[in-house]
C-alpha cells in the first residue's frame, strides 16, 4: 500500500489503453472470480446463475475493452472518413457467444468455468437477447456493423436504447398475446453508460427572425421543451482482428431545469410526471414492421436520436478546432430507411443557425453527408409526417424543409419547363389526404446515393416508386444487395457444419465467405455427402431438444423439416403456406390422398404480428388452430406435423435455421424488398421454395435452377393480372382442391365448429386477396410436389444442399459492406 507517483495526463498509462488480460485459462479464472467477488459481490459458492453470467460477461467485456480503447486511440490519430450508420433499430441477438468468438476465447472460457464447476452452456441460456428491432431491417443493421468491424472499417452505429424492445409473444388459446420485453431488468453487462455525457435536445416552441452583428438575417429557435440524451456505448468486435468498433445508443432523460421550475412551483407530483413524459421517448420500440404508424412519439424518437448523434459526432469525436466545412471529408451518414431522415434538416439547422453558414454553403455540405437506403416497395410503408405535427414539434425544421423544397422544385421546373404535374408528384410536401412531408423524397433529394436492397428491388425503385427522381438524377441510384454475417449465422449458429467446412477447406471462410466455392467439388463426394447429412441430422436433434425444453413441443423424427419464419404480413403469404398444409390434410381425411404417399413433413412457423394488425393476428390463430387439429388427427398417420413456437427471435433463428431442409420464401413477386432469412437458410444448406422476389432472384441465379424450387408469377405478370382485374373467386370456383381446402377452413373444422372464427381470413381471401395467394396456389402446390419427389432421392437432395452452401458466399454482409464502400462511402478499411 505504498503511495505511487501521481500520473500526469501525458503519462503512457494515463493515455491508455491498458493491455488485454492474457489469453490463458488461469488468467481467465482470475478475472472471472474478480468480477464475481468484487463486481457482483458474491463468493462463488453462493452465486446465482445470473451472478455467474454477469461476471462472465464482464470478464469477456474486459478483453474487448482493451481492444476497443486501442481502436479508438488509433482512429483519433488520423482523420480518415468514417461511416455514421443511423438506424432506429438494431436487432443484435445474444452477445456472449459473439464476443467469445471474436476474441477467440470460447475454449478458454469453457475450461476456466469448468475449473470453477460451471458449465458455459448453462450461462449462455441466461442471456436475454436485446431485441431492439422488429425484423429484417434491424437485423441487417446488426450484420452490417459486425462486418464493418471485421473489415476494420471506421464506423459508428447510432440508434436508440429502448427500455422495452420488441414484445415477447405468447399464445393463449392460439391467439397472440404481447408481453413487454423488460430486457434490462437483470442488468445489461454489455453496455457502458455515460450519464455525465448529456446531449440537450429541443422540441416545440417557435422561431424568431433577427439581424446579427454582421447585419445578416438569422433565425432563432425558441424552444418549447427539452430532454437530455444519455450515451450508452456497446462494443462491436471484429472477428479475431483486434478491432472493436462502437455502437452508440441514446436514452432520454428529463432535464433538471425542466422539473426544477415545477418543483419550485410546489407541485412535486407534476414534476415527477413530466419527468416520465420526457423519458417516454426512449421507452419502447414501435412494433410495426413495414407499416409505420405516424405517431407523434415516434417522430420524437426519430428526432431525438438523430439530434444526439449529429451533435455527438461533431462535438465528441472530432478535434476541438474542427471546422464543420470539413464534415464531408470526415463522415458519411447512412440513413437506414426514412426513420432517421430528419437528420437532414437537423444538419442544415446546425450549420446555418448554430455555425452561421450561408444557406447555399450549408446545403452544399449537407448534400455530401448523407446516403439513403430504401427497404420497401409497399406504398403504405413510405413514411409521411403531417405538416401540422412537424410545425408543432419541430417548427424550425419545417421551415428548413420548405426552403429545401423550394430550391429543389426550382431545379425540377428548370429541367421540365411547364410540367407542373411532375412538380406536384416530386414535391417533398404532399397534399393528400393532408399536407405532409414525404420523407423518402426528402431523403432522395439530399442524398449522394439512393440504394435498394436487392437487384429486383432497386430496379423497381428506379422504374416505379422513385421513377421521377431516377429520371432527373440517374446516377444517384444504385443497388446493394443485402447480406448476413457468417460469424453469427454459420460459424456460431451451426458449429457442426462449421467444423465440417473448416476440416475440408480450412478456416479462412469465416472472414472470406467466397471461399465456400471450394466446397463445390465435394457435392460429388459420397463420403462428404454422408457427413453433410450427419450435420443436418445432428442439427435436427438439437432443435428437437430446444423446442421440447422451450415450448414443450415434441417434433417427430425423420421428417422433412419445412420452415417459414418471418414477421406475419399478408404480402409474405403465410396464408398460402397454410393452404398447402390444409390441402394435404384435406386430401388425406377425404380419402383422395393415401397418407402413405405423403412425404412425412414437419412445418415450423415462427412469426410475430404487429399488435394492431387484425388480419395478421387472425392468421396466427388459424395456424395454431390447424396445428392442434392436424397434429391430433390419427388419420394423418403421423405424416404431417405443425409446430408454431411462440416468440420467434434471433436466438431461436440460430437454432432453427441450421436444421431446416426447406426454406419458405413465398412472398408475392414485387413485394419483399430483399429478405435476409432466405440467405441464412441457403448458407445453412436448406433448399428454397420461392417466388421470383427480392433476393430470391439472386439466390436462384447463383445456386442454379436445379437447386431451387421456383413457382408463381413474376413481377410483370403480377402487374399485368392486377391491371386486367384480379378476381380471386375465379380460382376458388375452378380449382377443386383449393375450394375444398378453403371450405374446410370456413366450415369451422379447425376452430371448434366456429365458422365466424375463420370468417375474416376466408372472407378476405375470396373477395379481396390483395396479395394474390389464390392466383399462385396451383403453382405452389406443384412446386411442393416437386419438393417431395426430389426429397425421396436423398443423394440428389444432399448434392443440391451442398451446392446451396458452396454458391451462397455472395450473401455475406462483408460483401454488402464492400459494395457500400466502393459505390457509396469510399472509406478506407483495415484501420
Ligand atoms: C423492411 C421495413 C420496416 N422494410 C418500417 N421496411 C418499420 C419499415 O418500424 N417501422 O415503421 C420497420 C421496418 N423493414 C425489410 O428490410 C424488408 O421488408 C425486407 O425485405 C428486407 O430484407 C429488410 C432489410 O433490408
Amino acid at each position: 500500500h505504498e503511495r505511487g507517483a501521481s500520473l500526469e495526463p501525458s503519462h503512457p498509462l494515463a493515455r491508455g489503453p491498458v493491455a488485454s488480460p492474457p489469453h490463458s485459462v488461469d488468467a481467465f479464472v482470475k478475472e472471472f472470480l474478480r468480477e464475481l467477488n468484487y463486481g457482483q459481490g458474491v463468493p462463488l459458492s453462493r452465486s446465482s446463475l445470473n451472478d455467474q453470467y454477469l461476471a462472465l460477461a464482464r470478464t469477456v467485456r474486459g478483453y474487448l475493452t482493451a481492444r476497443w480503447l486501442e481502436t479508438a486511440r488509433k482512429r483519433r490519430s488520423h482523420t480518415e472518413r468514417a461511416v455514421g450508420y443511423l438506424s432506429a433499430e438494431y436487432l443484435l441477438g445474444r452477445q456472449l457467444d459473439n464476443a467469445l468468438l471474436a476474441t477467440d476465447l470460447t475454449q478458454i472460457a469453457e475450461d476456466a468455468l469448468h475449473a470453477c464447476g460451471i458449465e458455459l452452456d448453462a450461462l449462455r441460456q441466461v442471456e436475454v437477447e436485446p431485441g431492439l428491432g422488429n425484423g429484417g431491417l434491424g437485423r441487417l443493421a446488426a450484420c452490417f456493423i459486425d462486418s464493418m468491424a471485421t473489415m476494420g472499417a471506421p464506423c459508428i452505429g447510432y440508434g436508440l436504447r429502448y427500455e422495452y424492445g420488441i414484445f415477447k409473444q405468447t399464445f393463449v388459446d392460439g391467439r397472440q398475446i404481447e408481453i413487454p420485453d423488460n430486457w434490462l431488468s437483470m442488468g445489461d453487462p454489455w453496455e457502458i453508460a455515460h450519464p455525465e455525457m448529456e446531449v440537450p435536445v429541443h422540441f416545440g416552441g417557435h422561431t424568431e427572425r433577427y439581424v446579427d452583428e454582421a447585419g445578416r438575417d438569422r433565425v432563432k429557435w425558441i424552444h418549447g421543451w427539452d430532454v437530455l440524451g444519455i450515451r450508452y456505448n456497446y462494443m462491436v468486435p471484429g472477428y479475431q482482428n483486434g478491432v472493436v468498433n462502437t455502437l452508440r445508443l441514446w436514452r432520454a432523460r428529463a432535464t433538471r431545469a425542466f422539473d426544477l421550475d415545477i418543483f419550485n412551483a410546489g407541485d412535486y407530483a407534476q414534476a415527477v410526471r413530466s419527468q416520465t413524459f420526457a423519458e417516454n421517448i426512449s421507452k419502447v420500440l414501435y412494433p410495426e414492421d413495414s407499416t409505420p404508424q405516424g405517431k407523434e412519439l415516434r417522430l420524437q424518437q426519430q428526432y431525438f436520436f438523430v439530434a444526439c448523434s449529429l451533435y455527438d459526432f461533431i462535438k465528441h469525436t472530432q478535434p476541438t478546432d474542427f471546422d464543420v466545412r470539413d464534415l464531408p471529408e470526415r463522415i458519411i451518414f447512412q440513413l437506414n430507411d426514412t426513420h432517421p431522415v430528419i437528420a437532414i434538416p437537423e444538419l442544415m439547422r446546425l450549420l446555418v443557425d448554430d455555425y452561421g453558414l450561408e444557406w447555399e454553403d450549408a446545403w452544399g455540405i449537407t448534400r455530401q453527408c448523407f446516403a439513403y437506403t430504401c427497404h420497401t416497395l409497399l406504398p403504405e410503408a413510405l413514411e409521411v409526417w403531417p405538416v401540422s405535427l412537424m410545425e408543432r414539434l419541430l417548427p424550425r425544421h419545417m421551415e428548413i424543409i420548405y426552403r429545401i423544397n423550394e430550391g429543389f422544385l426550382d431545379e425540377v421546373r428548370e429541367a421540365y419547363p411547364g410540367d407542373e404535374l411532375r412538380v406536384r408528384r416530386m414535391s417533398i410536401i404532399g397534399d393528400h389526404p393532408e399536407r405532409s412531408v414525404r420523407m423518402a423524397h426528402l431523403a432522395t433529394v439530399a442524398s449522394v446515393k439512393v440504394n435498394g436492397v436487392a437487384e429486383l428491388h432497386s430496379q423497381l425503385l428506379r422504374d416505379k416508386v422513385l421513377n421521377d427522381f431516377a429520371e432527373l438524377w440517374p446516377d444517384k441510384f444504385t443497388n446493394v444487395t443485402n447480406g448476413v454475417t457468417p460469424r453469427r449465422f454459420v460459424r456460431q449458429a451451426n458449429p457442426y457444419l462449421s467444423k465440417l467446412i473448416t476440416d475440408t477447406i480450412g478456416v479462412g471462410w469465416v472472414a472470406n465467405l467466397d471461399r465456400l466455392e471450394e466446397l463445390e467439388v465435394y457435392a460429388e463426394d459420397e463420403d462428404f455427402r454422408e457427413k453433410f447429412r450427419a450435420v443436418k441430422a445432428a442439427n435436427k436433434e438439437r432443435i428437437t431438444r430446444v423446442l421440447q425444453r422451450r415450448d414443450g413441443i415434441a417434433l417427430p423424427e425423420g421428417h422433412l423439416l419445412d420452415v417459414m419464419v418471418k414477421r406475419l404480413h399478408e404480402y409474405k403469404r403465410q396464408s398460402l403456406k397454410l393452404l398447402h398444409i390444409v390441402t394435404l390434410y384435406d386430401g388425406i381425411i377425404s380419402g383422395r390422398l393415401d397418407p402413405a404417399s405423403v412425404t412425412p413433413r414437419t412445418v415450423v412457423f415462427g412469426a410475430k404480428a404487429a399488435p394492431g394488425y387484425r388480419m395478421a393476428k387472425e392468421t396466427i390463430y388459424l395456424i395454431n388452430s390447424a396445428a392442434t387439429v392436424i397434429n391430433a388427427d390419427p388419420r394423418v398417420e403421423g405424416r404431417l406435423f405443425m409446430a408454431f413456437p411462440a416468440n420467434y427471435n434471433v436466438t431461436l433463428a440460430e437454432r432453427l435455421i441450421p436444421a431446416a431442409d426447406l426454406s419458405e420464401q413465398i412472398s408475392l413477386a414485387g413485394k419483399e424488398a430483399s429478405g435476409t432469412g432466405n440467405m441464412k437458410f441457403a448458407l445453412n444448406g436448406a433448399l428454397t421454395i420461392g417466388t421470383d422476389d427480392g433476393a430470391n432472384v439472386e439466390i436462384r441465379r447463383l445456386v442454379g435452377d436445379d437447386n431451387f424450387f421456383l413457382f408463381g408469377m413474376d413481377e410483370p405478370q403480377v402487374a399485368e393480372l392486377q391491371a386486367r382485374g384480379y378476381r380471386p373467386a375465379d380460382y376458388y370456383e375452378t380449382n377443386e382442391n383449393l375450394r375444398s381446402a378453403i371450405n374446410l377452413i370456413a366450415s369451422g373444422h379447425f376452430t371448434g365448429g366456429d365458422r365466424d372464427a375463420a370468417g375474416l381470413f376466408v372472407g378476405d381471401l375470396l373477395s379481396n386477396d390483395a396479395f394474390l395467394a389464390l392466383a399462385d396456389y396451383q403453382s405452389y402446390m406443384d412446386a411442393q410436389a416437386r419438393v417431395e419427389a426430389y426429397y425421396a432421392d436423398q443423394e440428389a437432395w444432399t448434392k443440391s444442399a451442398i451446392l446451396n452452401v458452396a454458391r451462397s458466399g455472395y450473401f455475406s454482409s462483408d460483401r454488402s459492406m464492400r459494395d457500400y464502400i466502393d459505390r457509396i462511402w469510399h472509406v478506407k478499411t483495415g484501420v
